[in-house]
């Protein structure tokens, strides 16, 4: 860095009496006077380069007074002037026979003035002041062979202050051997210089060396002032203590202290000295200086969006829309786009049409009834699924289900849309079939490789497959399944040269495909070597499950009590939506049931409860099945005035007893007093003519045991919650009447052509001969003991609490699409392991959450169990958020034989589940870190393990011991019931 400025430059000029500046800096001439006794002599030097000097060497002759003067030297800006003097000088003793006259010394002089002197001025030394007296660091010295080295000295000195506007420099030698080979005269100043973005002039320092200029800075082109850039010169023409910056504007980043434009293809939105970005995925930019990228075609950028991220576009159209109806909710379901358009804000639009045939035959389409009501809502929807409440029955719905997200306003794109028309009046879509063919890749003795080709479908977006196998010979009584993600896996643990039937499912979003055909492989002859240890597993994590499933269940209590409280809120806020429950009479409510036995005359109750009908309005179409009193048969009936009923006729065949046609119509005076869409509704009898009848609503699908049985695997997990929910809004009427059902179970339930699932079979509800499944009690009483509670088996304590334990076993039948509750274990068998503790296993594919509730409702202390609002309250809460059910219940499941058996549980909570039930979260980690992974390791905590594990808070830690103490309590009470766990 250049930091002086050169007044005066050198003395060879001097031969041409001119002597000019050739660097970067302004040209000053001048020229130096000789005197007295100076001589102007060019000698070469070692590279034999002519150099010009003055010399002066007087050194034999005393009282020597050698004058050599400079020309005018103009200040220019300078404060503070120094003098840079190139000489030689000659060492007195190399010099033979020089006495006290040699000098090794000059001095340097100067004189300010404000113009130059005239030319005739006489030179008068007194008018010069004293700069300094110079002496020689070198000299020329003697080499051995007598040849003269030339050594130069260089000396620089302060002149002034100089304040006029030039000044003469003087040289006075009095009696040395002087050659002067040059002579620079410069200031020091700080040179100009960019610094944080800004450029500083040149700067000349202050005359007083103690004290800075501040010089303040201009942004260099493109960059913008943040804080003022300042930086102050010293008196050495050093830049010091920079303060304050600039920035590079938009569109510029800093590139060697400029702000420099953008490249192509980059850009750069905010004023910063960071560097310009490339262009985030889907956008250019095709000039310099970019301040944004400019999304490609068809891609955009939401007002919210920042320009960092890549352009988007709206999604694409929902998928696998499907739809489950009953008579009260129609829920849709779907499953995201396959484009989200590379946002994650999708929401989801429901429009909704109704079209009709209209007068000319053609379907006409009209927004729907705007008091449709939809749950969460009709627009802005964040979950993939939306249940319709209040719709007309008989109708055609055509729902689009519109994907959007934070840039579909901004496409003109086709909306993204998913359709589907909706007969209220017909059943719901039901899931994909399964196509693959399953083949066997090859078999140890105790494994199988299978491999399936994938499901090719519109819904074949397959979550994962389930494989469910059993031994041959076994049949079904005993089945195990697997899953995978792949169309491969490979089963262990099977048995040596065994014969296995396996069967294959997809799982999709929408539910389940249905089975594949079986597929028959054996497995290898045995290798002896290798023993089975699988049993002690089973043993190790059965016997850990107790404290778990404790606390499961007292989770659970805590849950339905909150959805209770949610399902009254709703009911009071919107009188409409008790269509939901729709004929639901409160606990308060005038309505309850009326025991057609506490008449004295039975017929009383009929003629109070059922409506005659004329026997010529009722069009018998044919036998449908076999009751226990006649024949049961389908018809219609054809009241005048009235559109045709599609109804069920049941019969009392002839030759009956006075006994026997009471109760027959017992089930007529029964059904003739409910009123609710989940419940067979009664439309008439015909008591005054023979064969004596009792006509209800024809339900098309018939027995719900046989028509799941019929179509294994076929349904959504939805769509059986929507089943089994249409059967707790029937049973929370019946038990809010006050009506015990006592024979609940599937085949008892009637399915219509909408899947709408109805309590039946009410005859039976004090004796129950009729149904095939009842056996006689040690008490005498007959009665199905696969569905009965203990208690109703055991002393004939039916309550609503022994319908809600048979409600469990109805559920465990749907969910195992009517399987045979503890299959063929006999009565006794089932009663003494219900005594013992045992429960029906979770079904294969079952949500964890739903086998929970079946738990629920299997408790053997009836005051525990769920009430029916609970249970509707539950289900409500799960087909509105159907995602609670993705859990499932995995792996091998086959009933145990022994309480050691017995399976663990799946968790359905986990510690940080309990901690925040007793509002605790906060000591998570402290749990987690200390090793207290599950709610059994917990269970036999001290106060000094919570302390220990840091709870410091005497109040923490008493919430905390005191929740594990009361579920330990609990614990003990029911084992010490018998409810094992
Ligand atoms: O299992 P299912 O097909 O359904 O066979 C029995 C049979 O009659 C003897 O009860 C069927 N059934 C009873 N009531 C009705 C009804 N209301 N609509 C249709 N089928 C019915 C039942």
């Amino acid at each position: 860095m250049i930091r002086h400025t050169h007044l005066y430059y050198s003395l060879k000029d001097v031969q041409i009496r001119k002597m000019c500046h050739y660097s970067n800096h302004k040209i000053v001439c001048c020229c130096l006077l000789m005197l007295t006794q100076w001589d102007a002599i060019t000698e070469m030097d070692e590279q034999n380069r002519p150099i010009h000097t003055f010399q002066v060497c007087h050194v034999m002759e005393p009282n020597q007074n050698n004058w050599l003067r400079s020309g005018w030297i103009q200040r220019q800006a300078a404060q503070r002037v120094y003098v840079e003097l190139r000489f030689t000088l000659r060492d007195c003793n190399s010099i033979p026979w020089v006495s006290g006259t040699c000098k090794e010394t000059f001095n340097l002089f100067y004189l300010q003035t404000d113009d130059p002197l005239p030319a005739a001025t006489r030179f008068r030394p007194i008018d010069y002041a004293k700069v300094d007296t110079i002496a020689a660091d070198e000299s020329f010295t003697q080499t051995d062979l007598g040849d003269r080295v030339l050594r130069l000295n260089t000396e620089v000195r302060e002149v002034g202050p100089v304040t006029q506007k030039g000044f003469y420099l003087a040289f006075q030698d009095v009696g040395a051997c002087i050659a002067l080979v040059s002579v620079k005269v410069f200031y020091k100043r700080c040179p100009s210089t960019l610094r944080n973005l800004a450029a500083f002039p040149e700067t000349v320092p202050h005359m007083d060396s103690s004290s800075l200029v501040e010089v303040r800075g201009a942004c260099v082109e493109n960059a913008e002032e943040r804080d003022t850039p300042k930086l102050y010169c010293g008196a050495d023409g050093d830049w010091l203590v920079p303060l304050g910056r600039c920035i590079c504007s938009i569109g510029h980043e800093e590139m060697d202290g400029h702000c420099r434009a953008c490249k192509a293809g980059f850009f750069k939105a905010n004023a910063g000295n960071v560097k310009c970005s490339k262009c985030p995925l889907r956008s250019s930019s095709h000039d310099q200086a970019a301040t944004i990228c400019h999304c490609d075609k068809g891609f955009y950028r939401a007002i919210k969006d920042p320009p960092t991220m890549a352009c988007t576009r709206p999604p694409s159209a929902p998928r696998n829309l499907v739809s489950l109806i009953n008579d009260t909710a129609l829920f849709l379901q779907w499953t995201p786009p396959a484009n989200t358009g590379g946002r994650n804000d999708i929401t989801y639009n429901i429009l909704c049409q109704r079209c009709d045939g209209g007068d000319s035959g053609e379907t006409q389409c009209e927004p729907c009834e705007p008091d449709l009501h939809f749950i969460p809502r009709p627009l802005g929807i964040t979950g993939t699924s939306v249940a319709v409440l209040d719709f007309a029955m008989h109708a055609n719905y055509t729902f689009h289900v519109e994907a959007v997200n934070g840039v579909s306003e901004l496409g003109v794109a086709a909306r993204s849309l998913a359709n589907i028309t909706v007969n209220t009046h017909q059943a719901g879509v039901l899931g994909p079939a399964f196509l693959g063919i399953v083949k066997k890749d090859w078999a140890t003795y105790n494994s199988i490789a299978l491999s399936w080709s994938e499901v090719q479908q519109p819904h074949s977006d397959i979550v994962d497959y389930e494989v469910k196998y059993y031994e041959k010979e076994q049949e079904q009584l005993s089945y195990s399944s697997t899953r995978t993600k792949f169309p491969s896996v490979v089963v262990t643990g099977l048995r040596p040269s065994t014969v296995y039937v396996f069967h294959v499912r997809g799982r999709t979003p929408a539910g389940y495909t249905a089975y594949s055909p079986n597929f028959e492989f054996t497995t290898a002859a045995e290798d002896p070597d290798v023993a089975d240890q699988g049993q002690v597993l089973v043993v190790v994590t059965a016997s850990v499950g107790g404290f778990s499933l404790l606390v499961i269940l007292t989770l659970f209590l805590l849950i339905t009590g909150r959805c209770q409280g949610y399902i009254k809120a709703r009911m009071k806020s919107e009188e409409k939506r008790t269509r939901f429950h729709s004929g639901h009479v409160p606990f308060s409510g005038i309505k309850t049931y009326v025991d057609p036995d506490t008449y004295e005359d039975p017929t009383q109750a009929v003629e109070e409860f059922a409506k005659e009908i004329d026997p010529s309005c009722i069009c018998i179409d044919r036998v449908i099945g076999a009751g226990e009193f006649g024949e049961v048969c389908s018809g219609r009936l054809r009241i005048p005035g009235r559109k045709d009923i599609a109804v069920a006729i049941k019969t009392l065949k002839g030759g009956y007893m006075d006994q026997q046609r009471r109760t027959f119509l017992r089930e007529a005076s029964i059904i003739g007093q409910f009123s609710n869409s989940n419940i067979i509704r009664l439309e008439g009898v015909v008591t005054r003519s023979r064969p004596v009848m009792i006509v209800v609503e024809y339900m098309e699908n018939g027995g719900l045991d046989t028509f799941l049985r019929t179509r294994d695997g076929q349904f959504t997990v939805l769509q059986l919650v929507g089943m089994l929910h249409g059967i707790a809004v029937g049973m929370t009427y019946l038990s809010d009447m006050g009506y015990v059902h006592r024979d609940l179970a599937a085949r008892n339930i009637l399915v219509d052509e909408n899947l709408v699932c109805k309590v039946s079979d009410f005859g039976m509800s004090r004796v129950l001969e009729d149904d095939s499944e009842a056996a006689y009690t040690a008490t005498g009483g007959k009665i199905p003991i696969r569905w009965t509670a203990p208690e109703a088996i055991a002393y004939g304590k039916f309550s609503s609490a022994s319908d809600a334990w048979s409600y469990g076993i109805v559920m465990w039948e749907v969910m195992s699409y009517g399987e045979r509750p503890y299959w063929e274990m006999s009565n006794q068998d089932v009663i003494l392991s219900i005594e013992e503790g045992y429960r029906l296993p979770a079904p294969i594919g079952c949500p964890v959450i739903l086998h929970q509730l079946m738990l629920h409702c299997w408790q053997k202390e009836y005051s525990q169990r769920p009430h029916f609002n609970d249970v509707l309250s539950f289900l409500d809460k799960l087909i509105i958020n159907p995602s609670s059910m993705l859990a499932l219940v995995n792996d091998a499941i086959s009933f145990p034989d022994s309480p050691e058996d017995m399976p663990d549980y799946p968790l359905f909570i986990s510690i940080g589940d309990w901690l925040d039930s007793i509002k605790m979260s906060q000591y998570k980690s402290n749990f987690l870190a200390a090793g207290y992974t599950t709610l059994d390791s917990i269970s036999t905590m001290s106060i000094d393990d919570v302390k220990r594990i840091g709870v410091c808070l005497i109040g923490h830690q008493r919430r905390i011991i005191s929740s594990i103490q009361s579920l330990r309590l609990q614990l003990h009470h029911i084992q010490q019931s018998g409810f094992q766990v």
